[in-house]
C-alpha cells in the first residue's frame, strides 16, 4: 500500500499492481481516474491543446470531438494478436502462439521504461452492469488520455467499480501503452504510437491483456476485443457460459410480446444497422429495441433458459456506409457527445463519411489532414473511421438494456455475405444442426484490402479473430452448452446478400429484414409453418408477410431460398477443407452431421 492511492481504492492487490506497472513503465505520475465529468472535460482539453483531438462545431455537433491516428495505426493488426496459452495446442490453429515465459520477457523488455514522459491513468471499469451476475471487472492501465476517454463511454467506468470490486475482487489486469516515451523536453505527436512494435498478448490462464505500439481501438480499448471477447471465452469455456461476438435485440409484436435474439455476424454484414432496424411501415405496431451491437455475454439461468447482458456501454461503431437509410437510429444518437475517429472533416467544423449522403461536399479535409475534393480519387474518411458514443443515446435502446439480471434469449441467428448457395433464411432442426451452420459459416470479403473479391472466408460463430481458445473446442463448449440447457434458444441462418444474374441484390435488406424476424418469432410461438429442406425448416412465400412489397414475387422468392444441390455439393467441400485445419479437437458430433450432409446430397 506504499503507492499513493485515493481513499476510494481499498484493494491491496490491486494497489501493488499499480506501483509494479509504474516501477516498470517508469510513468511521469500516475492518474487514478475516477470517471467523474471534471475529470473528462480536463481530459478532452489537454487532448484539443495537445492536437490529439479537434472541437468540432458546437452549432453542427455540440460536445462531440474527432481524432485522427498516425496512418499506421488505423485497425486492429492480427498478426500481432498472441494468445498465450501454457499449451500451444489450447491457442489453435486460429490464434498466434508464444510460449508465455517467452513472451512475458519481450514483453518486460517493451514496457521497460515505456511511458517515461507520460501520465499513467488507471482505469476501473465493469463489462456489463455494476454488480451484475453476469458482468465482469477489469483495470485498464494506459498512457493514453485517448484511451480514458473513449473506455469513459464504451464501459461502466469510474470510481464506483471500486464500490463493487471492495478489497479483494477479482479483476482482469489491462495493461496498454503506445510505446512511445518521450525523453526529457521531447515533444509529444498528436498521435502516439509505436510503427515498428506493435503486440497484443493475452494470457489465458492469468487472464492478463498486455498490449503495446497502438492506441487505435480494439487495440488500444482493451475491455472490448480482448477482455470481452478473447479472455471472457476463455472464461465461459472454464465457468459454463458464453462470451459472443453477437448482437442483442428484441422484437416486440403490436400485442406486446417480446422476444430477445442474439446475432453473429462477420465484418462488413450490417451489424449495427440490424441491432437498430427500424421496421417498415407495414409494422405499425412492432418494434426492435437494441440491447447490443456487437458483444454478448450470456449465461445459463436456474430455469434453464439462458440470459445475455450487453457488456458495454456504447458503440465503436464502423461510420463509413452510415446514413439515414442504413441506420436512422445510428445517425440520431450521433448528434452530440461522440469521438469521431478519422472521419473527413466539412468546412463548417462538422464530420462526413463515404456513404454519409448522396451529395459529395465539394471540399473536405480528409482524415489525413489535407485538402480533400471528389475529384482526388481517395476516400475522404478512412474506410475503417469510427464513432465512439454513449449507449444511452441509441433512440431504440432496450428498456431492459441496463439491468444485471440480462434479458432471455429466445434465439441464436448466424448470418454471413454470400452472393449465392446460402438461402435468405433456415431454422436448425436441433441444437447441434446449429452448432455446425454456425462452426462452418462464412462471408464473402467485400474490400480489395481482404484479398480478391468473392471469395468465401470461413469465420464461425463470427469468432475467428476473438476466440481465446481452439476453435474445435469452443465448438465442444456450444455442444456441451446446449445439452445441459432445459430451454435451448432456437438457431436460425439469414444471407440478407444473394444477388441475381445481373449481380444486384435480390433482398432488399435494412428495415425489410424484420419480415424474416417476424417469421422467425412466428415458430418460436409455434405459429409460422415451415418446410423441411436440407439445411432445416424454411418458410414458403406464403409464410413471411409481403405487405407494401409488390416486388417479391414467388418465383423472386424461390430465388432467394433456392438450395442448388452442385453448389451444396461444392460447399460442403470447402467445408472438410475448413474443417481439416481444426482436425485434431473437431467434436465428433460435427464430423457426424457433415456426413449426413454429404449423405444427402451423396457426396
Ligand atoms: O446493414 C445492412 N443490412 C442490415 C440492415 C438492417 N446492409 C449494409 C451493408 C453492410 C455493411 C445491407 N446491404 C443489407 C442489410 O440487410 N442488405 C444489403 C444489400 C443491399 C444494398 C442496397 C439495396 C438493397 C440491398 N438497395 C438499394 O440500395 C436501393
Ligand atoms: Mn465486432
Amino acid at each position: 500500500m506504499s503507492l499513493p492511492h485515493p481513499a476510494f481504492v481499498q484493494h491491496a492487490k490491486l494497489i501493488d499492481w499499480v506501483a509494479q506497472i509504474a516501477a516498470l513503465t517508469q510513468a511521469d505520475a500516475v492518474h487514478w481516474v475516477d470517471g467523474s465529468e471534471a475529470e473528462n472535460e480536463a481530459l478532452l482539453a489537454q487532448m484539443v491543446a495537445a492536437g490529439t483531438l479537434t472541437k468540432l462545431n458546437p452549432a453542427k455537433r455540440p460536445n462531440s470531438y474527432a481524432a485522427f491516428s498516425d496512418p499506421s495505426d488505423v485497425a486492429r493488426v492480427e498478426d500481432r494478436t498472441f494468445v498465450c496459452s501454457q499449451d500451444k495446442a489450447d491457442a489453435g490453429p486460429n490464434n498466434n502462439w508464444m510460449d508465455p515465459a517467452e513472451m512475458r520477457g519481450t514483453l518486460r523488455g517493451l514496457f521497460e521504461g515505456c511511458m517515461r514522459g507520460r501520465t499513467m491513468y488507471v482505469i476501473p471499469f465493469s463489462m456489463g452492469p455494476l454488480g451484475s451476475p453476469i458482468a465482469h471487472i477489469g483495470i485498464e492501465i494506459t498512457d493514453s488520455p485517448y484511451v480514458v476517454a473513449s473506455m469513459r463511454i464504451m464501459t461502466r467506468m469510474g470510481k464506483q467499480v471500486y464500490d463493487v470490486l471492495g478489497t479483494d475482487g477479482e479483476f482482469v489486469p489491462c495493461v496498454h501503452t503506445v510505446g512511445a516515451p518521450l525523453a526529457a523536453g521531447q515533444a509529444d505527436v498528436p498521435w502516439p504510437c509505436n510503427k515498428d512494435t506493435k503486440y497484443i498478448v493475452h494470457f489465458p490462464e492469468t487472464r492478463e491483456i498486455w498490449s503495446y505500439g497502438s492506441g487505435y481501438g480494439g487495440n488500444a480499448l482493451l475491455g472490448k476485443k480482448c477482455f470481452a471477447l478473447r479472455i471472457a471465452s476463455t472464461m465461459g469455456r472454464d465457468q459454463g457460459w458464453l462470451a459472443e461476438h453477437m448482437l442483442i435485440l428484441g422484437v416486440e409484436s403490436p400485442q406486446g410480446e417480446k422476444r430477445y435474439v442474439a446475432a453473429a455476424f462477420p465484418s462488413a454484414c450490417g451489424k449495427t444497422n440490424f441491432a437498430m432496424l427500424i421496421p417498415p411501415k407495414a409494422y405499425a405496431g412492432w418494434k426492435i429495441t437494441t440491447v447490443g451491437d456487437d458483444i454478448a455475454w450470456i449465461k445459463p439461468g436456474s430455469d434453464g433458459r439462458l440470459y445475455a447482458i450487453n457488456p458495454e456501454n456504447g458503440y465503436f461503431g464502423v461510420a463509413p456506409g452510415t446514413s439515414v437509410k442504413s441506420n436512422p437510429n445510428a445517425m440520431a444518437m450521433l448528434g452530440e457527445n461522440v469521438i469521431f475517429t478519422n472521419v473527413a472533416l466539412t468546412e463548417d467544423g462538422d464530420v462526413w463519411w463515404e456513404g454519409m449522403s448522396k451529395e459529395v461536399p465539394a471540399a473536405l479535409t480528409d482524415w489525413q489532414g489535407k485538402l480533400w475534393t471528389p475529384a482526388s480519387g481517395t476516400k475522404a474518411a478512412h474506410p475503417n473511421a469510427r464513432f465512439t458514443v454513449s449507449a444511452s443515446q441509441c433512440p431504440s435502446l432496450d428498456a431492459a438494456w441496463d439491468d444485471p439480471a440480462g434479458v432471455p434469449i429466445s434465439a441464436f441467428i448466424f448470418g454471413g455475405r454470400r452472393s449465392s448457395t446460402v438461402p435468405l433464411v433456415c431454422e436448425a432442426r436441433s441444437w447441434e444442426d446449429g452448432v455446425y451452420m454456425a462452426a462452418t459459416m462464412g462471408s464473402e470479403t467485400t474490400a480489395a484490402a481482404m484479398g480478391a473479391q468473392g471469395q468465401t472466408r470461413r469465420d464461425p460463430f463470427a469468432m475467428l479473430p476473438f476466440c481465446g481458445y481452439h476453435m474445435g473446442d469452443y465448438f465442444q463448449h456450444w455442444l456441451s452448452m446446449g445439452e445441459k440447457l432445459a430451454q435451448p434458444p432456437a438457431i436460425f441462418c439469414v444471407n440478407w446478400f444473394r444477388v441475381d444474374e445481373n449481380g444486384k441484390f435480390i433482398w432488399p435488406g435494412f428495415g425489410d429484414n424484420m419480415r424474416v424476424l417476424e417469421w422467425m418469432v412466428g415458430r418460436l410461438n409455434g405459429t409460422a409453418s415451415a418446410r423441411d429442406t436440407l439445411l432445416g425448416w424454411a418458410p414458403d412465400y406464403t409464410d413471411i408477410n409481403w405487405t407494401d412489397l409488390a416486388d417479391m414475387s414467388p418465383a423472386l422468392f424461390d430465388k432467394l431460398m433456392s438450395l442448388d444441390a452442385d453448389a451444396w455439393r461444392r460447399e460442403l467441400l470447402s467445408h472438410d477443407e475448413w474443417l481439416a485445419k481444426l482436425a485434431d479437437r473437431l467434436p465428433p458430433a460435427i464430423e457426424a452431421k457433415r456426413k449426413r450432409l454429404g449423405e444427402a446430397l451423396a457426396v
